[in-house]
């Protein structure tokens, strides 16, 4: 087998140079918590594929539910002839996602399609124009979507120009806005809303219930209720975007419901299916059957072995209670982390609810985002055997994405190798 060096002079003269990578290690096989490169080289995965493989990379159902549905039919497009496992992804998800009215789903194929979509749907149904955003959000890479982003380097920058009728309003970021209450920071943003584009032009408000690639942003408590609450007055599509949070990753099946919060629609991806590529939208029948036959749609969405995945994907969350060992996961890590923090005045925040945590770096004693030191302390755990990412609009944040299947014995190795980086 080639190596990790080979494959990557390779890549070099093959891949785009736009294309990035987190390591520069090829992969062999991954499992559990665990990722083994061409090499034999072994990381802990505190990145789960970014919030995918919550169920762990290979797990034993997706693995045999994938197997079946390729043997019986690999494709045959939803809107040609259709089949059972999509209407099956769609009554689990309309079934677990928060709010007890009627429900209808969509399946696409990336988070980025999911964001569109609800857009399309939003638009449709109100016939508004205007989507609302916030400050430090990520909701993909599409024209559409790259509006709706608020960081320019990498995402934007020069890739314009963007689509219109999206306006950004302030996030409640509680280490950067003085603290605000939830209620006085969704004021805040309310006001401008209303002022200027006006709420009888919003078709949309889009939210990240807590903010991933924006840095875990976990809004004040009441932030999400009083916006949620300010849609439904003023007739707004409350769009949340779970697409880095849900699938138990946050400790419940969907981080809305951790205030009560129901959207009126909700992207779904990334956890939805073990690994393969499989997105949704779900949310009210109303809106969701405003749109004409033919509105949606897509050749591979919803492709019956993505929703074989998915299928198995939520049968494992719901068996072995992942939203518990999320929880679990959180409660061992939160402290590991509180510890490094209470030892190292970089760490001024410590944030993120249930295997979803993250660490803001800044230059000690100052609100200063200290981006440097947080990439050598990620580089210093890759080159010891722990995959982190990092996030936030100023690259300060280290963020933690364990598959929830992770044993405790490998998180707690990737706990030392992270407290050793910190030195
Ligand atoms: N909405 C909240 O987190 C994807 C992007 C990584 P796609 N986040 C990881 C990168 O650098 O491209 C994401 C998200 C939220 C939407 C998306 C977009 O999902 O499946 O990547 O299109």
């Amino acid at each position: 087998m080639a190596t990790s060096e080979e494959l990557h002079k390779r890549r070099v003269e093959a891949v785009a140079r736009g294309v990035g990578s987190t390591i520069p290690a090829y992969v062999d096989r991954a499992g559990g918590g665990t990722i083994t490169d061409v090499d034999g080289r072994e990381w802990i995965d505190f990145a789960a594929g970014i919030a995918v493989t919550n169920v762990g990379n290979s797990a034993p159902r997706v693995v045999e539910a994938v197997r079946a549905q390729v043997e019986r039919f690999t494709h045959t497009c939803f809107m040609v002839a259709p089949y059972e496992s999509y209407v099956a992804v769609c009554e689990q998800l309309n079934a677990l996602t928060p709010g007890g009215f009627g429900k209808r789903s969509a399946l696409f194929n990336s988070g980025a399609e999911a964001v569109e979509n609800a857009v399309k749907i939003a638009r449709h149904a109100t016939g508004r124009p205007a989507v609302v955003v916030f400050d430090h959000a990520y909701h993909g890479r599409t024209n559409l979507t790259m509006a709706l982003t608020a960081k320019n380097m990498p995402y934007k920058h020069r890739f314009g120009p963007f689509a219109g009728e999206v306006y950004r309003v302030p996030m409640s970021y509680p280490l950067r806005d003085g603290g605000l209450d939830g209620a006085t920071a969704a004021a805040r943003s309310i006001e401008m809303i209303e002022k200027q584009v006006g709420a009888e032009n919003v078709a949309a408000l889009l939210i990240e219930p807590i903010q991933g690639e924006g840095g875990f942003v976990v809004p004040a408590q009441g932030f999400l209720p009083a916006l949620r609450e300010w849609a439904t007055a003023a007739g707004v599509v409350f769009v949340a975007d779970e697409i880095q949070t849900g699938f138990c990753r946050t400790g419940d099946w969907f981080a809305c419901e951790h205030e009560g919060v129901e959207p009126d629609l909700i992207t779904l991806a990334k956890g939805i299916a073990g690994g393969l590529p499989l997105a949704a939208v779900t949310g009210r029948a109303d809106l969701m059957d405003a749109v004409h036959v033919g509105g949606l749609g897509g050749t591979y969405g919803g492709n019956p072995i993505a929703c074989a995945a998915a299928l198995a994907s939520m049968e494992t969350m719901r068996e072995l209670d992942l939203a518990a060992a999320a929880r679990r996961i959180g409660a061992v890590m939160g402290e590991r982390l509180r510890a490094i923090a209470a030892g190292d005045p970089r760490v001024v925040e410590v944030r993120g609810r249930g295997a979803m945590l993250a660490m803001e770096i800044v230059v000690p004693g100052t609100l200063t985002p200290d981006p440097a030191a947080t990439a050598a302390i990620s580089a210093a755990c890759h080159a010891a055997g722990l995959l982190t990412l990092t996030c936030g609009t100023y690259g300060n944040v280290l963020r933690f994405l364990p598959p929830l299947a992770i044993s405790d014995d490998e998180l707690g190795r990737g706990l030392d190798i992270l407290a050793a980086a910190f030195g």
